[in-house]
């Protein structure tokens, strides 16, 4: 089974079947192809005589969302375990653990996390996660961190930035989040409704400037090792637990573009809840969470990356510079402020939305919800540079509303 092809259900058993000691020899496996992501396939493979279970992720030669006409690289499936393996070093607990990796096959087995919801699902439902905040700004300290040249030996950084030289998956970031929603493009997908709102878009010069500045910082800022694609889709949640999945995107660049994947997720959801609460009260009590989610955020993961700077930095001048861990910290919040609006917009009128969004049925709450995250989004692409906390985030998301 070794030459590359798709898998089927029943070759995903057999393969599963041969992996030592993981099932008991002569199990009775079931197999389900549960990938409902843009780009791979994904088994769930069980055995109901001992309710034991594993994951297997294959990517596909192709962007699966778009089909065959958009070829796509296998190395994906080796930066994605690669990737998974020292996040689970350096944030122990936050994802799945890697049982097997086989390059032929571009394929990873993993650990099964089907006892957690994926976030986005879990907020649609307006579920509340209390060890989120504290999960993730954990998992982005010391993940952005220890892959930094504040946190690893800088030398071996180089090395690490060689193998994460991940080009063709920047490059549908580039197209789809930083190029395609400001001019006409035929990955785009937007609404009649909302026509107007795409064609100011193309005509904002003022928005354009800073998408080609935060642009250029993907481009070219090889800050920390990213997981590169941090929206609630790629995180499984309980109110206990907290799981990223999924980093095929994983590159060396700018360490807001992680940060900010999470607050517009957040907030993407935070225009959704336009009908997700049906009632007044209970829309403004979980917005107001998704808020309080995105102070908390920023503010532990703010605390703990300078805490873990005074206690492993390894470079001296960034050590002992005056104020200088104070003007980084602070355009980290700039960049991730910025990035949030880039991917607030792109989820609206670029190619791949967001359930949050559009799978709202009434069609003049979903427009309002649309217009609403464009208003936020852009807002905040316009504040970004001179941002100097996140509770401005917080006063623009509001007044959004
Ligand atoms: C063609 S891939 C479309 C999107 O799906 C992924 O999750 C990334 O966000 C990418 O931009
Ligand atoms: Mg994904």
């Amino acid at each position: 089974m070794s030459a590359y092809h798709p898998l089927t259900e029943q070759e995903a058993i057999e393969l599963a079947q041969s992996l030592s000691n993981f099932f008991p020899e002569g199990a009775k496996l079931q197999s389900r192809e549960i990938g409902d992501g843009n780009l791979n396939l994904v088994f769930h493979i069980s055995d109901p005589a001992t309710g034991k279970s594993l994951i297997m992720k294959q990517a596909l030669p192709y962007a699966k969302v778009v089909g065959e006409s958009w070829p796509l690289t296998l190395d994906r499936a080796r930066i994605e375990s690669e990737a998974l393996i020292i996040e689970g070093k350096l944030a122990p607990g936050l994802v799945p653990q890697v049982y097997h990796y086989d390059a032929d096959l571009a394929l990873t087995i993993m650990e099964d996390l089907s006892d957690h919801v994926i976030m986005r699902r879990g907020l649609i439902e307006c579920g509340r996660y209390p060890k989120f905040a504290n999960d993730i700004s954990e998992f982005l300290a010391n993940t952005l961190f220890f892959t930094s040249d504040l946190g690893m030996n800088q030398q071996q950084k180089k090395l690490q930035v060689q193998n994460f030289i991940n080009p063709e998956l920047c490059k549908i970031t580039e197209d789809l989040i930083f190029d395609d929603p400001y001019t006409v493009s035929e990955n785009n997908n937007f609404e009649d409704a909302i026509a107007d709102e795409a064609e100011a878009l193309r005509a904002d010069t003022a928005l354009h400037l800073e998408v080609a500045l935060l642009r250029q910082k993907f481009l070219t800022n090889a800050q920390a090792l990213l997981h590169g694609d941090l929206h609630t889709g790629s995180i499984f949640i309980t109110p206990e637990s907290t799981k990223v999945i999924d980093p095929e995107f994983a590159y060396y660049g700018p360490m807001g573009f992680d940060i900010g994947a999470v607050l517009a997720n957040l907030l993407l959801n935070y225009a959704g809840q336009e009908y997700w609460s049906t009632e007044d009260r209970a829309r403004e009590e979980y917005r107001a969470y998704l808020l309080d989610t995105i102070q908390a955020i920023w503010t532990q993961f703010d605390q703990k990356f300078r805490a873990l700077w005074d206690e492993h930095g390894v470079d001296r001048m960034a050590n002992e510079t005056e104020d200088f861990q104070n003007f980084y910290m602070q355009s980290l919040l700039q960049d991730s402020i910025g990035y949030a609006g880039c991917k607030m917009v792109r989820r609206i009128v670029g190619l791949a939305h967001v359930a949050d969004i559009d799978k709202i049925p009434d069609p003049e709450k979903r427009e309002k919800a649309q217009r609403l995250a464009l208003a936020i989004g852009k807002a905040l692409l316009k504040w970004n540079r001179k941002a100097a906390s996140i509770d401005e985030v917080l006063e623009i998301a509001k007044k959004g509303v």
